[in-house]
């Protein structure tokens, strides 16, 4: 079997999104913009003929919803659904529930693209028992405490999510299967720059726009056909990557 069609897609605009605030593992819900987006990536993938037979989403609702919405706009709610913490946003550390904008206006632009970008060194983290942090959350309770982060850099994103990609997603692929995967803006830059071998450097420039699909066919190696993928709807993709890339600067 040739493996099978891999389609990821970032939740569509969260309450906090839209109210720009660093979300990380904060579990809020989508905006109403935000469903309407997860909708109309499912109706995308109808247009294309690109009907998921499986799917894998994180923990969090933004993603979960994401994933139903999409999937009920392409008749595809009976699909099984995987869900794993390891597809999560990145922890945002001791910035969760802080607004983007304050954040540059008090630490500078340089300190703030450092920490939302730079490959390898994390905000600071999140104080234990605050209120935006994951303390006694019931889904992450299994969790032995060193591998529950307390703040992560995309690095440390790629570490955790890899064991997913590798032990739950490349076999849904290697059956041939057509696999949604619906995350976040990092988690998302992790596997993209996993899939494009890209480097440390070049995914700083990385942004993943929410609710348009982006599709990779992939050969007999996993790799993809043509770097980068495919997003379903390229104008309305370019729009939503320089929106990305231009918060906080509001
Ligand atoms: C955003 C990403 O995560 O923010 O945690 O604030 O994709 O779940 O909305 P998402 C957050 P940036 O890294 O783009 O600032």
């Amino acid at each position: 079997t040739r493996p099978g069609t891999l389609v990821l897609l970032r939740h569509g605009e969260s309450e906090w999104n839209k109210a720009n605030l660093f979300t990380g593992w904060v579990d809020v819900p989508l905006s109403e913009k935000g469903r309407g987006e997860a909708a109309r990536g499912g109706e995308l993938l109808a247009e294309h003929g690109l009907l998921p037979e499986v799917a894998h989403t994180s923990v969090l609702k933004r993603a979960i919803a994401t994933a139903e919405l999409a999937l009920a706009a392409a008749d595809r709610q009976w699909i099984p659904v995987k869900r794993s913490w390891r597809l999560n946003e990145r922890h945002y550390g001791a910035l969760q529930g802080k607004d983007k904008a304050a954040t540059l206006a008090e630490y500078g632009e340089e300190q703030f693209t450092v920490w939302r970008r730079s490959y390898s060194t994390p905000p600071p983290p999140i104080e234990p028992g605050s209120e935006y942090s994951q303390d006694g959350d019931a889904r992450y309770a299994m969790l032995p405490p060193e591998v529950r982060p307390q703040t992560e850099c995309l690095a440390d994103v790629v570490v955790r999510m890899l064991p997913y990609w590798y032990d739950a997603i490349v076999p849904d692929l290697r059956a041939g299967l057509t696999v949604l995967v619906a995350a976040h803006g990092n988690s998302l830059r992790a596997l993209v720059k996993h899939l494009d071998g890209m480097g440390e450097d070049e995914v700083v420039g990385l942004n993943i726009p929410t609710g348009v699909p982006l599709r990779y066919d992939l050969d007999d190696d996993l790799r993809p056909t043509k770097p980068g993928g495919e997003y379903l709807d390229p104008e309305a993709a370019a729009a939503a990557i320089e929106a990305v890339k231009n918060q906080g600067k509001k």
